[in-house]
Formats: structure tokens, C-alpha cells, sequence
């Protein structure tokens, strides 16, 4: 059995090493094939699928009559395939008529996604196919390391390498920073958390300096007087004295993108982000700082330039499309719109009154779990929260409060291992279903592999325990007539399906959304959005005006160094589903520190020493990496591992006001050695493995 790279122009064919070896994964020796309650003796137990169903659904029951019905709650996943991404935010409002239903995509693309609503109308990851970007002169990339999170994407860079025009603002000198060496570009490295100081400077230079695109901005925008007001308190000397970025270094990029623009006669420029500058409690408003930019340089909406945000979950997009977001009905269609309730209900066949409001968003309802007028039970399906959820510790200790905490996944996960009830599931390549991409771009996912007997899918789980709780509405099990529900459901909203069916999506498979149901010929998608407007009420984008409020836990006496997290080429998100692949493991085998010489000089760590970062929130041990790839007043950790290793148990869970992310990407820590034998053996090489050509 292989996995092979679909011809799809975003991938070009190629595959990154997770994904070569996800038939591996596909694999995992402890696969879980048999439903597991946890017995009077404490332990998790084998049960029939009968016996597991009816416990459930009774505590559901039984909590709903004590509690209400918002004491039962509900995490979701990116990773689930659009059906069942819609499937599963029907089965919260109309089966168990809960509010407190939130998913991880709160933790990856949400404060993007509150940008991009707030300034251009609609969230759509790229407007763009990716392909395009390929065309520019100039790339500036925040905070994202694609060379390891998106290896495809490098070849879509290279026009901007070749014409010296990659900007990537990351502070470390990660993969993707080392492919603009050798003149292909720039790299900013900021002290972690100045994103925002670095965008309003950049926008300074472009207003100062007379390159903004002056028509554009004046036929196609609003608002930009207020952020001109901002930015013009951010000159470049000032924002060097923040950020630690160059002034001549932020002019010579701002003056690079703006002669890539379009109203200079230039090959393009793209401004694009990442989860770096992303998960932030300022994240929301370093998006909308960096769309501001692109505004300003007149690319938004215009053929071969634009803004957009890269990378996200296997299904990140339509995962945030279909309803399983706390304030989200199908089609991207606000809860609180008394019109999308009433639209969504008729397809659901329920009264609109009967749609609960909106629940609360991820981290604190995590939070708020086993407290007074919380929920009781959760019910998980793909999330690994012990894990990746921020302040980790304390999300267990949370989960451990719980009444009830039942778990549907593919493998036993360090969240599923604490559950009452396990219920074994099918994943996208045993079953039929649609996923779409950071593009917008539908896809059909075949099934591929037979599922091990035992596992079953979660829309026949859904189905099960809506009967036995008496819902109402229809409970389909087959993927293309969900599919055709969704579509339904989704008639008129932001992210309309409706002309879509999987039998369409076979014969064609490059339509993006929106494609609305037409009378004659079918409307065939949107590849590119705002050619011809944006998606706001009178058309124009819309400058957010936005300034910097820093960190909310910055570096001080008591915790002088900045921590900042990500990701690794082997593995993938928590690590449930990389940790059982044994190559992968042999290539990365244990959670690492990067440390600068000079940090590592001062604590008298030696590579291979283990240290312990430490904060309020705890303690986390690691590998020592010696590495000047980092800026001495920094280290790095990727969040893979369990336990000990686990990076979370330091990130904070103080969230964006707008977007509700948690800050994963800046903290501050102490940095020690521990006082622990050295591990050689597993310093390894350093974080920069394999950097595409
Ligand atoms: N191999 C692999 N690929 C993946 C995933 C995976 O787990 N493994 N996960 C997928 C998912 S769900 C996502 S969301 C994407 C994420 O893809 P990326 O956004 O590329 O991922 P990260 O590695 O989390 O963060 C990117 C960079 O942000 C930098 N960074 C940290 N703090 C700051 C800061 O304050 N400012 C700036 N400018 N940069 C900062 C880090 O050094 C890191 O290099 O990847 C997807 N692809
Ligand atoms: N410190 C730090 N923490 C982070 C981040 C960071 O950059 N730094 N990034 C955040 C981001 S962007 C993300 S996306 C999250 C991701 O973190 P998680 O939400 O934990 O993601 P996964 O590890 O993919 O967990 C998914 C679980 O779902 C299971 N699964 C796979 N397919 C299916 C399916 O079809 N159905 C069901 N029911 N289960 C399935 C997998 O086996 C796995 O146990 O982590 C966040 N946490
Ligand atoms: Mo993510």
C-alpha cells in the first residue's frame, strides 16, 4: 500500500515526508479497533459497540437533565473531513442542543480568519490558487516556515528568490530564512512578539517615501486615514529599537515590495502569514497590520498579487466553513444572523428557535470544563489536547474534572488514554468525504485503504447516538449525501457549495468556492476572489486601524528569555499519529531546546545536556541544540511530544480579544541545566534537516 502525491498544481506532484510515509501512519501497531470503557477497577476496557453507545447516550442523558444541555460539549478538528466537520456541528446544536461546541482550528488559522473578515469581507486562507505566487518578484513571509510545514510550497517561491525578493520575518534562522541566502532575499529576525511594530513600520517607510499605490488606495479602500495616523508614530529608528530589525534593513523591504507592485509596473508582490506571527494575542491585529500593507501597496484583488495566509490542518479551511466553530453555522453563516438560523433550520428541519447561540470559543471552554456552570462532558473528535492545547497542565487537570470525557479517534492518544470511553474511528483514507484547501479548492478524498474491522465511521457514530437520544432531523451515514445536505445548508452563505456534489467534484477536481447553484450552466467556482470587489457591504477593503500592545507574558527579570514554539518536518501536530512511525521517530526522536552559544555559554549547557525551561505555568525538559540560528535572547521548542517534553505545559493561554487564539508563540521562560544525565545520542542534528532545492 502507498500514498501517491496527487497532480495538483498546489503540490506539484511531491509529497513532504510526513505525507510519504502516511501509509505508515495509516498503519499505527496500536490502532484502535475496539470501542474501550473505563471499568469500576479504573482501567479502559474492551466493550461492544452497543454497550459503549448506550452509556454514552444515557450520561448524556442523564448530565443534559441535571445540567442543561450546555453541560455537554463538544471539540472537533481540522482534520475531519468537510462532512463530518458539518455533521458534527449539527450533532451539537440539534442532538444534544448545545451551545459549547469549539474545535483546534481555534488554535491554527482563527485570528487569520478574523483579519481577512474584518478587512476584505470573507476568509478564504489564499484567494488565490498558490500557483500564482509563483509569478512575483517579491514574497514577504511572516512567521511561517513552510520549507518544513509546506515543503511544496518552496517551488512556488521561486520567481521571488530568483528576482532576490523572499522576505521572511521569522526570528530564528529557520529552513524557509535559509532560502533567502545568497541574495535570493531578506530575513528580518525580530525580537519574538514585534510583528505588529515590524508591519507599521514597514507601512511608515511605504507612506513616508511616497510608494503607496495612491488610485488603489482611494478607489478600493476605506479607513486608511486612521491607520496612516498609527503608522506614522512608527519610524524606522524607533521600530529598530523595538523589534531589533534594522532601519536600513525594513526600508530596503519596503522599497523592494513596492517596486514588485503592480502601480510600479513590477512582476507582483504577495504578503503572506503564518501561525508565527499568528497565534498571538495580538495576532488578529498583526494580520490585519500586514493586510493594511498590502492595501497600501495596491495588491489585494489584483491578478498575480495579494495577501493571504499559508499552511493549516489537513482540512483547516473547510474545517472552519461547516459549523463547528462556536458562533458558526454551515456555509461560514453567523449563529447570532436571525436569517442564517432560519436558512440552516429548514435544511435541518427544526424550529430556528431550537439552534442554541453561540458557545464559548476553545480555550475557555476548556477552561471553564468541571467548574460550576460548565460542562460535565466533552465529547473530542480529533484533538489531541492533553498535548496541544496551551497551559496543557491545566487543560487536564480540567479534562480530568470532567463527569464524562469520551474520545473518538484513530489511535490511542495521550487524551484518549484519561477517557471514560474511546469509540475507535475511520480516517480520511478509509472513507469517502471531501476535504478543501487553504485555496478554497474542493477535493474529493477517495477511500483508498479498507479500514480495519472494529472501526467504524463517525457519521454512523453520530447517527447511533442521535437516535438514541431522540434528535431530529435526518442522520445520513453516506459522505456524498451529507455532502449534498452541506451544500444545501451552505445556499446563499459565504462559502456557498451549493453547486457542488461529489459526482461534480469527481469529473472535475479544481473548483473553488464559491459555487453557487445555478438554472443552466454550472457555475464553475472562483478561483480568484475580489478581481472585481471585496466582500464587504460597499465593496471596498477595509484598513484596520491596529498598534502594539506587546505580549501578554514578555521577558522580565524573574523570566529574561523569550520561548518561542513551532513545528518539525517529521512530525505532525501533536504527535498522536507521527510518534507510532518508526522512521520518523529515528529521524526525530525526542522534543529538542535550540539555544544561541552565548545562552548556552552562560548557563554551561553543552549539547546533548538536558534543560529545563520554566515559567509560572511550570517546567518543561528537553534536549539541549547549540545553535546560532537563533538569537541569544531566544529558544525554540516544537510541540510534538507528551509528558516531560511537553512544550504546552509552559505556552500561555491568554487569548486575542477578537480571534480567541492563545499566545503559543511568545513566552517567557528561565532557562537551566538540568540536573540530569546527557543525552548525546539524541541532539541529533540540527532542526534544519532537508530545505527543498
Ligand atoms: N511537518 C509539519 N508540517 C505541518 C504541521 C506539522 O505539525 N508538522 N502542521 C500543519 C499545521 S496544522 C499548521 S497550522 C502549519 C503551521 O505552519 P507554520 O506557520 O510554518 O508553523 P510553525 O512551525 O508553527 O511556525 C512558523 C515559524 O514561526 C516562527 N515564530 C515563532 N515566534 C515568532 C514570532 O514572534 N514572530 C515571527 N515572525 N515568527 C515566529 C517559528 O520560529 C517558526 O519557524 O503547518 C502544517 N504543516
Ligand atoms: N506550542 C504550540 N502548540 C500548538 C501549536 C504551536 O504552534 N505551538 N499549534 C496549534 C495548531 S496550529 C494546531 S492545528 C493544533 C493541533 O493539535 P491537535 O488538535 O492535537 O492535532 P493532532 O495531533 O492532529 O490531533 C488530532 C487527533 O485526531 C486523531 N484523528 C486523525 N484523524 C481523525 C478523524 O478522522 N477523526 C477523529 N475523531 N480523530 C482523528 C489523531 O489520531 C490525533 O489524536 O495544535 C496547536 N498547538
Ligand atoms: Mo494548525
Amino acid at each position: 500500500m502507498g500514498v501517491a502525491g496527487r497532480d495538483f498544481p498546489t503540490n506539484r506532484g511531491g509529497l513532504c515526508q510526513k505525507g510519504w510515509t502516511s501509509a505508515s501512519v495509516l498503519r499505527a501497531p496500536d490502532r484502535l479497533v475496539t470501542p474501550l470503557v473505563r471499568g469500576a477497577d479504573g482501567e479502559l476496557g474492551p466493550a461492544t459497540w452497543v454497550e459503549a453507545l448506550d452509556l454514552v447516550a444515557r450520561r448524556f442523558s442523564e448530565i443534559r437533565a441535571r445540567h442543561g444541555a450546555d453541560a455537554v460539549a463538544v471539540f472537533g478538528g481540522g482534520g475531519l473531513t468537510n462532512e463530518k466537520a458539518y455533521q458534527l456541528g449539527k450533532f451539537a446544536r440539534i442532538a444534544l442542543g448545545t451551545a459549547n461546541i469549539d474545535y483546534n482550528g481555534r488554535f491554527c488559522m482563527s485570528s487569520a480568519a478574523a483579519a481577512a473578515n474584518r478587512s476584505l469581507g470573507v476568509d478564504r486562507g489564499l484567494p488565490f490558487p498558490l500557483a500564482d505566487i509563483g509569478g512575483a518578484a517579491a514574497v514577504l513571509l511572516l512567521g511561517s516556515n513552510l520549507a518544513e510545514t509546506m515543503p511544496p510550497a518552496v517551488a512556488h517561491l521561486s520567481g521571488a528568490r530568483a528576482a532576490g525578493g523572499l522576505v521572511v520575518v521569522d526570528p530564528r534562522v529557520s529552513a524557509t530564512a535559509t532560502l533567502t541566502e545568497n541574495g535570493q532575499g531578506l530575513h528580518l529576525q525580530p525580537v519574538p512578539g514585534t510583528d505588529l511594530v515590524v508591519l507599521l513600520g514597514l507601512l511608515h517607510v511605504v507612506l513616508a517615501e511616497g510608494l503607496a499605490d495612491r488610485a488603489y488606495v482611494d478607489e478600493r479602500t476605506s479607513g486608511a486615514d486612521d491607520a496612516r495616523r498609527l503608522a506614522a508614530a512608527w519610524w524606522p529608528e524607533r521600530v529598530e529599537q523595538v523589534a531589533g530589525v534594522p532601519a536600513a534593513l525594513l526600508r530596503e523591504t519596503a522599497r523592494l515590495l513596492a517596486a514588485a507592485s503592480p502601480s510600479r509596473g513590477g512582476a507582483g508582490a504577495y504578503v503572506l502569514t503564518g501561525r508565527g506571527v499568528e497565534q498571538s494575542v495580538q495576532g488578529t491585529a498583526t494580520v490585519n497590520a500586514a493586510i493594511n500593507l498590502a492595501l497600501a501597496l495596491g495588491l489585494p484583488g489584483r491578478l498575480g498579487s495579494g495577501y493571504g495566509a499559508v499552511t493549516g490542518q489537513g482540512n483547516g479551511q473547510g474545517g472552519r466553513e461547516h459549523g463547528q466553530k462556536s458562533d458558526q453555522l454551515p456555509g461560514y453563516r453567523m449563529i447570532d444572523d436571525p436569517a442564517a438560523r432560519e436558512h440552516v433550520a429548514a435544511v435541518w428541519g427544526v424550529d430556528p428557535a431550537t439552534i442554541p447561540g453561540r458557545g464559548r470559543p476553545a480555550v475557555e471552554l476548556l477552561d471553564s470544563l468541571g467548574r460550576a456552570g460548565g460542562p460535565r462532558a466533552l465529547l473530542v473528535h480529533g484533538a489531541n489536547l492533553r498535548v496541544s492545547a496551551p497551559h496543557s497542565t491545566h487543560v487536564a487537570d480540567r479534562l480530568d474534572a470532567l463527569d464524562l470525557l469520551v474520545v473518538c479517534d484513530v489511535v490511542p492518544s495521550e487524551t484518549a488514554q484519561r477517557a471514560d470511553v474511546v469509540l475507535p474511528v475511520l480516517q480520511w483514507a478509509e472513507e469517502e468525504g471531501t476535504m478543501t484547501s487553504l485555496e478554497g479548492r474542493v477535493l474529493r478524498r477517495r477511500k483508498a485503504v479498507e479500514a480495519p474491522s472494529g472501526a467504524r465511521s463517525e457519521l454512523w457514530v453520530w447517527r447511533e447516538l442521535a437516535t438514541r437520544l431522540g434528535a431530529p432531523g435526518t442522520w445520513d451515514t453516506d459522505a456524498a449525501a451529507v455532502f449534498d445536505e452541506l451544500a444545501r445548508a451552505s445556499a446563499g452563505g459565504r462559502a456557498d457549495y451549493s453547486g457542488l456534489s461529489h459526482a461534480r467534484l469527481d469529473a472535475e477536481p479544481d473548483l473553488h468556492w464559491p459555487c453557487p447553484a445555478t438554472e443552466g450552466e454550472p457555475h464553475p467556482g472562483t478561483p480568484r476572489l475580489f478581481l472585481d470587489g471585496f466582500h464587504t457591504a460597499d465593496g471596498r477593503a477595509r484598513f484596520v486601524a491596529v498598534d502594539d500592545r506587546g505580549p501578554a507574558d514578555d521577558v522580565r527579570a524573574d523570566a529574561p528569555i523569550h520561548l518561542v514554539t513551532g513545528r518539525v518536518l517529521q512530525h505532525y501536530q501533536s504527535g498522536a499519529q507521527t510518534r507510532r512511525v518508526e522512521d520518523l521517530v529515528t529521524a526525530s526522536p525526542a522534543a529538542f531546546v535550540e539555544l544561541h552559544p552565548v545562552l548556552a555559554d552562560r548557563h554551561g549547557v553543552e549539547p546533548g545536556d538536558l534543560v529545563t525551561l520554566t515559567n509560572a505555568r511550570g517546567t518543561v525538559t528537553a534536549v539541549a541544540r547549540i545553535t546560532d540560528a537563533i538569537r541569544p535572547d531566544t529558544v525554540f521548542m516544537p510541540f510534538h511530544w507528551p509528558g516531560e517534553q511537553n512544550v504546552n505545559r509552559v505556552t500561555n493561554d491568554a487569548t486575542d480579544p477578537v480571534s480567541g487564539m492563545p499566545e503559543f508563540k511568545v513566552c517567557a521562560v528561565t532557562v537551566a541545566r538540568a540536573d540530569l544525565p546527557a543525552h548525546p545520542e539524541a541532539a541529533g542534528p540540527l532542526l534544519i534537516t532537508e530545505v527543498p532545492a
